[in-house]
């Protein structure tokens, strides 16, 4: 195929066969988009009042001022804090939901929802300086939630998982006086500065941009990560597979796609109830297969081993199947296009959140209180459509796949039982064996090869003995090209690496979950500063975060709570910012001193591995175990060899 949309051939063989069938997908309305508005591509253009829309020309001509008077770099600086608001409100109101169930767990026998994860439980209250003593587990969970609940609505003081963050950290935020009062309150205040006339410091703005970032990812993402331990069990090591063809031809599917797995927990449920296997059964199927599109797939993934159908993008091609018997969409990265998708086959698209109804979909509001009923219902209503499917066309392609690598697996991986620590990890980082640690996150976007981005970054990072954590879509494309197997550190990692993953049997690729759950990687960050011999701060550790192929608010979110966390972190496609040569210097430059990291963009991904391994290296010298260890570099021949 000439110029194909993805390195996935599963994909590529779905989008002929939509083409045929005269259905349209993303790619088709993406181009329909080219070319895109260079005024919102660099962040030029202003809609916060009605004196406007106005726009910046960004050849230099006038308009340089909006009507207001607002320059370049206040305008791109609002536009991107605004991004970062929106992404933190996302995550963090997923958190707060979560909250919510634990407190109805700890209070309600008879929800359906339990403490399962007592350790975690004990050690969450621990940092928010809980007693435990003599506590049943109810009534810890019981504070737990109420404290949780607490730290959205604060006013002043500091939420409590700052504390997990290495001193000399939390130190540098209260300098700047950028350490979280409150989740809402941040972005409440972040809306506020941005609207007309208001804060007109790019710096500035951009300061309450990080602090309102680092209340998503040390607060609401955190909470959210945590909690859900807590409830449903913490992540271990657990094989699955990945890829469309995970979708059965004789069994009823059902897909469930977005972010928030206190519903899809209870679906994992009811999808092995006996009485509702049996009428899949009557209903002439073989059984159920619950798969998952995006973060929920992560979450059920990484905690039952349940199958992914695919990353963001695939979601209308696992509609395009013709096997989908019914789609349960809760919140976030839900394409709007699918109810008029979902109109040319039998699948049943239902809403489960009253936050997110869809035109044309059905909308099922299940409370909190009878999730499992709802669950219930819904697999019925799934089996009843059973009857209803026309012809089915699922692709064959699978992968297998091991997930579920929270910081307490890692630290067990590593270490063993008795010796359950980060110093094995830190032990292999000052031996060489592996020279650093990248963070390679977020989403797909139909601007660029699907997958091609995370799957040629993490290859020649991981051939550079570069150990790759992963979350959202980007662990999915992974997946995909078999690197979160254990075998594949034989194949595709430089040799100190792949000697770590076969001593201890773990892939070179560590699938820590879902978007929400990038706060196990500042966890784990944490750990590696605190168990010593990489420095006092998360900006000394030979680390990198990058999104190759980002989309979504959350990605901007994310990214600026890395950095402000003191991590050197890539975009790729391109950021919205390049309309301001003054803010660009800020985030690419004037960071350096002010966070000890900061944000690069760059477009290609094996400039974006070269950035990362360039950056680890010279973490390593600085701290002074660097070994002048040579870059490997990748051919033709290497390249062509990641089409999969
Ligand atoms: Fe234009 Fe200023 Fe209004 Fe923005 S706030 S739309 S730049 S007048
Ligand atoms: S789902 S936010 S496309 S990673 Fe978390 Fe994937 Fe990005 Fe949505």
């Amino acid at each position: 195929m000439s110029n194909p949309k993805s390195i996935d051939s599963t994909v590529n063989e779905m989008l002929e066969h939509a083409k045929t069938r005269g259905l349209e997908t993303i790619w088709d309305r993406a181009d329909e988009q080219k070319p895109h508005c260079v005024y919102g591509e660099r962040g030029l253009c202003c809609r916060a009042c009605y004196m406007g829309p106005c726009r910046i020309n960004p050849t230099g001509k006038k308009p340089q001022k909006g009507v207001c008077g607002a320059t370049a770099e206040v305008i791109v600086a609002r536009n991107f804090a605004k991004m970062i608001a929106s992404g933190t409100a996302a995550h963090s109101d997923h958190g707060r939901e979560v909250a919510k169930t634990l407190l109805l767990a700890a209070t309600n026998p008879d929800s359906g929802y339990a403490i399962r994860d007592v350790r975690k439980l004990k050690r969450v209250a621990q940092v928010f300086g809980i007693s435990i003593q003599d506590k049943p587990k109810e009534k810890m969970a019981l504070e737990v939630a109420e404290r949780a609940l607490a730290d959205f609505g604060r006013q002043e003081g500091e939420i409590s998982f700052i504390k997990v963050a290495p001193e000399k950290r939390q130190a540098i935020w209260r300098k700047l006086g950028i350490v979280p009062r409150g989740i809402d309150r941040e972005v409440v205040e972040m809306i506020h500065r941005t609207s007309m006339g208001v804060d007109q410091d790019h710096r500035n703005i951009m300061l309450h941009g990080a602090r309102t970032a680092l209340a998503d990812g040390w607060g609401g993402s955190m909470v959210a990560t945590e909690l859900q331990d807590i409830l449903f069990g913490t992540p271990s090591p657990i094989r699955g597979q990945v890829n469309l063809g995970v979708l059965s031809k004789t069994d009823v599917n059902v897909v469930v796609h977005g972010h928030e797995p206190v519903l899809s927990e209870m679906l994992a449920l009811a999808a092995r109830d006996k009485e509702l296997l049996d009428l899949a059964r009557s209903a002439g199927a073989t059984g159920i297969t619950l798969a998952g599109i995006c973060c929920t797939a992560n979450e059920v993934l990484i905690r039952h081993g349940l199958p992914i159908a695919g990353n963001v993008l695939q979601q209308e091609l696992a509609v395009a199947t013709g096997a989908v018997d019914a789609m349960i969409v809760d919140v976030q990265c839900i394409m709007p296009s699918l109810p008029q998708l979902c109109k040319n086959f039998h699948t049943l698209l239902i809403t489960t959140s009253p936050k997110a109804k869809i035109e044309g979909a059905r909308s099922m509001n299940i409370q909190a209180e009878n999730a499992y009923q709802g669950a219930r219902t819904i697999v019925r209503e799934a089996i009843a459509n059973y009857a209803n499917r026309g012809a089915v066309d699922i692709p064959r392609d699978k992968m297998d796949l091991v997930a579920g690598f929270s910081h307490e697996a890692i630290t067990y991986m590593l270490g063993g039982s008795f010796r359950g620590s980060y110093v094995p990890l830190n032990d292999n980082i000052i031996n060489g064996r592996i020279q650093g640690v990248a963070g390679v996150v977020g989403c797909s976007n139909p601007k660029t090869t699907h997958d091609k981005g995370h799957v040629g970054l993490v290859e020649e990072l991981i051939a550079n003995d570069i150990l790759v954590v992963q979350t959202g879509c980007s662990a999915i494309a992974c997946a995909k090209a078999g690197f979160l197997t254990p075998e594949s550190a034989v194949k595709h990692a430089g040799k100190g690496l792949a000697e770590v993953c076969r001593a201890v049997g773990m892939p070179p690729v560590l699938h820590s979950g879902s978007c929400v759950d990038n706060s196990r990687i500042l966890i784990a960050l944490s750990e590696m500063v605190k168990v010593g011999g990489l420095g006092q701060d998360i900006s000394d550790l030979p680390v990198a975060g990058a999104a190759p192929e980002w989309m979504s608010e959350k990605a901007i979110a994310i990214g600026q709570y890395f950095v402000a966390s003191g991590v050197f972190t890539v975009f790729g496609i391109g950021l919205p910012v390049t309309g301001s040569e003054l803010f660009c210097r800020h985030i690419f430059e004037e960071y350096k001193d002010l966070f000890g990291g900061h944000w690069a963009a760059q477009p290609d991904q094996t400039k974006i591995a070269g950035l990362i391994i360039d950056h680890i290296h010279a973490k390593r010298e600085k701290l002074g175990i660097g070994k002048g260890k040579e870059r490997v570099l990748f051919d033709m021949e290497m390249r062509r060899q990641l089409e999969v």
